[in-house]
């Protein structure tokens, strides 16, 4: 008994202290104030090579030179086969109360332990130096440094995927890469092969609606959600089992880009969520995702009219809702992107006691897939050693050598059992510490193929396309337009609108409107059942504006003080507020950092406008002399057209009409200003601040954006 409380107190002071701990540890170095050494330590002088005379042949002797270059020549390592673009950031997560009677995992436990971790967020398709915006599926992927090892919840910000069972994976990819023969298109799935393997393929339509919505549109992955995809298990410490899939809940809300803006995004900053993730965490606003689960019991594994192992389906949260497990924080950047975001190595197979798997197909291939291909990208079995994978606790077994081994093995035993060191490392008891497998009673026939279940195409790409508003599906239909239209086989674009008719006959007609195929007769009912938790848009918002940024207009003659009322407004409001003008510098007490060359209308949420003298307007106005494309005015205009808050005062309406905003936009008496998000004001006062505020916080003003006159409202 004596022993138990004195173990206790020890287990908990280990797990406290993960937090503090940098996964990273003791492997970073600082090269700032040294000298320059070779690899082996000599100090060198190697701005040139060793040559006879100064214009003489260069010394095959010249070790500096040929370690230089070679150690150049094998800089890169393979890109990753999917997922090959990502941004990475450390945090730590924190269970909300104890879990233990789901879980015997311990990071689950106490709320008073935090646990570190590491997320990288991905596109799938791209190459590294690919654009962030494209249209895609995007990875979530979270490793947990627990007191227990390494978890890695390796999820997608789309909760169904696209195939049932794993051995479909390399059709799936194939399709949707670039076309083999010219290698293009580079990054998302605007061409003939996707849609010829999805017109195939119709397990995949429910996922493909997804990847069409606003979803597969990322703005920002602080305002993404995360899912586990498949079904796992929870084991408790009584051996008792429940079913789970895991969802990440973003406290900032969700977005999503337009298509025109997402486009637009990809010329003017290639690097857009890399640069919104990093500026976020640097400026100290740290985003929070919380950790949940759909419980299942296991009687109830077969009450649901699908199978819990097909990946092409989700629970609806209407059945099932989530509990919230606790809350991850993304606190600190990486120091060294190849160091920490490219050699991670995330691995399905990476779980602690506590979680484990299930029988679904698609889950089961990946355990083989992600060890295979972290050895082909690392070169070495011994990839688990590299910092940012090692575990926070010691590692202990009989594995030996492999090509770059870091551990210095001590003695003569490296097999198991053994008495010359006792029989150690010990076999873990599984009752107390060890891993726990669940003891899954299977009887049935070796076979190829599913059925049941798994044959049901239709019925949630149903639920997902009717739980949208009538503006996310208007997305929806013109992104599958946009994509089929870029595939030039009048075939593929009859065989998918004919998918899309068995899902809904409405979604179906319009898309084949734009792509000149016949307009199809409803062949399916459409029963019109909806969920909640599948619209972005009626995901709730947080009431703030931190992190929003918003363009404030200057010119000479610009009404200063307005400006600065405004800008220190948002600023107080954790707002991202930044002028833009014709030049750099500072002028009347305003610093312009972004000129209208150098930005666009594409980066900000927000735009407003301060009043001033008649000749900063004739200068912002005026097309010929002042720019070539007359920038300010394209800048509001595409600000409009992209559904975003703009604010104006006094004289600025000029601007708005210059840009040729709608009548609407500009005849606005009060009440209409909240309906369509452009507030005029006769100063940048209180009023106006509370109400661009309301705007900034309601994102967009969809009502701005077309609808097709056939669409079902
Ligand atoms: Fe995968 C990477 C997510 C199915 C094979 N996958 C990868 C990453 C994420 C996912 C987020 C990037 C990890 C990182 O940032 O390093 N993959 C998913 C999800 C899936 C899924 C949510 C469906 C539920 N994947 C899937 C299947 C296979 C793979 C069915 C193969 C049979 N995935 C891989 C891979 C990758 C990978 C080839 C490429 C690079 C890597 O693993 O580390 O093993």
């Amino acid at each position: 008994m004596k022993l138990v409380t004195f173990i206790i107190p020890l287990t908990v002071v280990a797990q406290c202290c993960l937090a503090q701990k940098d996964p990273v540890g003791d492997a970073y170095v600082v090269d700032a104030g040294t000298t320059e050494t070779t690899n082996f330590g000599a100090k060198i002088n190697n701005t040139d090579s060793l040559t006879v005379g100064r214009r003489g042949p260069t010394l095959l002797e010249d070790f500096q030179l040929r370690e230089k270059i070679m150690h150049f020549d094998h800089e890169r390592i393979p890109e990753r086969v999917v997922h090959a673009r990502g941004v990475g950031a450390h945090g730590y997560f924190q269970p909300y109360q104890d879990w233990s009677n789901i879980t015997a995992a311990k990071f689950l436990q106490d709320p008073g332990v935090k646990t570190p971790t590491f997320v990288r967020f991905s596109t799938v398709l791209g190459s590294r130096g690919s654009p962030d915006t494209v249209r895609d599926v995007r990875g979530f992927a979270t490793r947990f440094y627990t007191g227990e090892g390494n978890f890695d919840l390796v999820g997608n910000v789309i909760a169904p995927f696209f195939i049932q069972d794993a051995i479909k994976f390399p059709d799936l990819i194939h399709a949707g890469k670039p076309e083999p023969d010219k290698e293009v298109p580079q990054a998302g799935t605007a061409h003939c092969t996707s849609y010829d393997f999805f017109a195939e393929h119709t397990e995949s339509i429910h996922t493909v609606l997804w990847a069409l919505s606003g979803r597969g549109l990322v703005k920002s992955f602080r305002q993404v959600e995360g899912f586990g995809v498949h079904t796992f298990r929870f084991i408790n410490e009584e051996g008792k089992t429940v079913f789970v899939k895991f969802h990440w809940k973003p406290l900032q809300g969700l977005s999503n880009l337009v298509w025109d803006e997402a486009q637009k995004i990809a010329g003017k900053d290639i690097d857009y969520h890399r640069n919104d993730l990093y500026t976020a965490i640097e400026k100290g606003d740290y985003p929070e995702y919380e950790l949940g689960v759909q419980i299942v019991k296991p009687e109830d594994e077969d009450s649901f009219d699908f199978d819990l192992l097909d990946s092409t389906k989700i629970i609806p949260e209407s059945i099932v809702p989530v509990t919230k497990l606790g809350k991850m924080t993304l606190n600190r950047n990486v120091e060294n992107y190849f160091s920490e975001t490219e050699q991670v190595t995330f691995h399905l197979g990476h779980v602690v006691r506590g979680i484990t798997f299930t029988d679904d197909p698609l889950l089961q291939g990946r355990l083989f897939s992600y060890l295979d291909t972290q050895i082909n990208r690392m070169n070495s079995a011994n990839f688990l050693q590299l910092p940012i994978n090692k575990p926070l606790v010691p590692v202990h077994n009989n594995q030996r050598d492999g090509y770059m081994q870091r551990n210095v093995y001590k003695g003569k035993v490296a097999y198991f059992p053994n008495k010359l060191q006792d029989n150690t490392p010990a076999m873990a008891n599984n009752k107390t510490d060890g891993y726990l497998e669940y003891p899954e009673h299977l009887n049935a026939n070796k076979q190829r193929g599913k059925g049941g279940k798994f044959s049901d195409h239709y019925s949630q790409a149903q639920l997902f396309y009717n739980s949208l508003t009538t503006p996310e599906q208007q997305q929806l239909v013109d992104a599958a337009r946009f994509e089929l239209g870029k595939c030039a086989d009048n075939d593929v674009h009859k065989r998918m609108v004919e998918v899309f008719n068995r899902v809904d006959n409405n979604l179906a007609v319009r898309v084949a409107y734009a792509l000149g195929v016949p307009e199809p007769k409803p062949v399916s009912k459409n029963e019109k059942k909806t969920s909640k938790g599948l619209s972005i848009e009626n995901y709730p918002k947080p009431n703030h504006i931190r992190t929003k940024k918003v363009a404030i207009f200057t010119a000479p003659g610009i009404d200063v003080s307005e400006a600065k009322t405004m800008f220190n407004f948002l600023d107080k409001e954790g707002a991202y507020p930044e002028y833009v003008g014709f030049k750099l510098g500072e002028q009347d007490g305003i610093v312009t950092n972004h000129t209208f060359l150098t930005t666009s209308s594409v980066l900000y949420d927000a735009v407003y406008v301060p009043s001033g003298e008649k000749s900063a307007f004739q200068l912002l106005t005026d097309s010929v002399s002042a720019f070539p494309y007359n920038e300010p005015a394209v800048f509001l205009l595409d600000a409009y057209r992209h559904g975003k808050p703009i604010a104006a005062s006094g004289r600025a309406t000029t601007l708005l009409k210059a840009a040729q905003l709608p009548s609407e936009a500009l005849n606005i008496s009060t009440p209409k200003q909240k309906e369509i998000g452009v507030f005029v004001s006769s100063d940048a006062g209180g009023d106006l601040q509370n109400l661009f505020k309301e705007g900034i916080i309601q994102q967009r003003y969809w009502n701005r954006l077309p609808t097709d006159s056939n669409a079902e409202k």
